[in-house]
């Protein structure tokens, strides 16, 4: 039997490729909800990020990688707690550059192959990221008539607002995910990355806040999603910056990757802050009720 899959979705800069290296070393650790039973097949990727990590640098944009901003990358996972031989997930990053889903919303398409990928998937983590430059705000009345006027209009168009684009790649999950059991509904983990970059008082918000504030339109579909279970959680692969030199240098000193990052995710009213890596990815393929 082919195992289920889970797919990760998320524009060129959301922070993939860091969270995926970082969940390789907490599979590997064995010590979080989910284990990696088998090696996955392009592991120089996974371990050319762990690498970058370990020296205090996050991993550079996937393009520059050779060989792997195109493909497919898998990374099999199962349930510690139903161990080595438990049931196996396939999470499923389909080009890891990211490019593909810039592409899918501008041009409204998917290629068939994908689409494929996604109809067999029974959830899907969304990714999106603190402060990343790639980030566009809507545009306001005077910034679009300056955008306007120096634009011909219909030779370039401005850049999608990002939570036009995250709505966008919602629906394309709302309309493509299976349910894995007849009474479940397929789940979506919305992962906020770089969470390490907000102030205190927005981290204390929590993730649903942060994108209640920053993404109002895309923040307010999330909430309402009848064929989605969705859940927002907040990531920090290491818990710092590395630009940040004080938290390098402490990062660096203590030698410690496993120790180090951390996901928050509000659970019955309450933030919890979570060591282990995985619970995004564990959430999605945990026992559903009834299902
Ligand atoms: N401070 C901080 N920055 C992060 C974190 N994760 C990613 N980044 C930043 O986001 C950039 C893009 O991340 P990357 O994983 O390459 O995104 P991808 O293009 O979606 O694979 C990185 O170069 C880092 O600068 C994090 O947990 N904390
Ligand atoms: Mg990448």
């Amino acid at each position: 039997m082919t195992p289920s899959s889970i797919v990760l979705v998320g524009v060129p800069d959301s922070g993939k490729t860091n969270y995926i290296g970082r969940l390789w070393t907490a599979l590997r650790a064995r010590k979080g909800r989910l284990l990696a039973p088998d090696v996955p097949t392009d592991i120089e990727y996974v371990e050319d990020t762990v690498a970058h990590l370990m020296q205090g640098e996050f991993a550079p944009r996937s393009e520059k990688m050779i060989g792997v901003s195109r493909r497919d990358f898998v990374v099999p996972v199962v349930r510690s707690e139903d161990g080595q031989d438990g049931t196996l997930f396939d999470l499923v990053v389909p080009d890891v550059s990211g490019e593909l889903w810039k592409l899918a919303v501008e041009t409204f398409e998917i290629p068939q192959e994908w689409m494929d990928q996604l109809k067999q998937s029974v959830g899907a983590l969304l990714f999106v990221r603190v402060l990343s430059e790639h980030n566009v705000q809507p545009l306001d009345w005077i910034n679009a008539e300056k955008l306007l006027k120096i634009h011909e209009p219909g030779k370039e168009d401005a850049a999608l607002p990002t939570q036009v684009v995250l709505c966008e790649l919602l629906r394309f999950l709302e309309h493509t995910l299976r349910p894995a059991g007849e009474r479940t509904r397929p789940r979506v983990a919305v992962v906020v990355t770089a969470w390490d970059q907000l102030d205190r008082q927005r981290r204390n918000a929590g993730p649903l806040a942060y994108l209640q504030r920053e993404y109002p339109l895309f923040a307010g579909r999330l909430q309402d999603m009848a064929k989605l279970d969705v859940r927002v959680f907040g990531v920090s692969v290491v818990g710092g910056d590395f630009d940040d030199p004080v938290f390098k240098d402490k990062f660096l000193s203590a030698g410690d990757l496993q120790s180090a990052g951390y996901c928050v995710v509000h659970d019955e009213k309450k933030l919890h802050t979570d060591s282990d890596l995985t619970s995004p990815v564990a959430w999605l393929i945990e026992r559903q009720q009834g299902g």
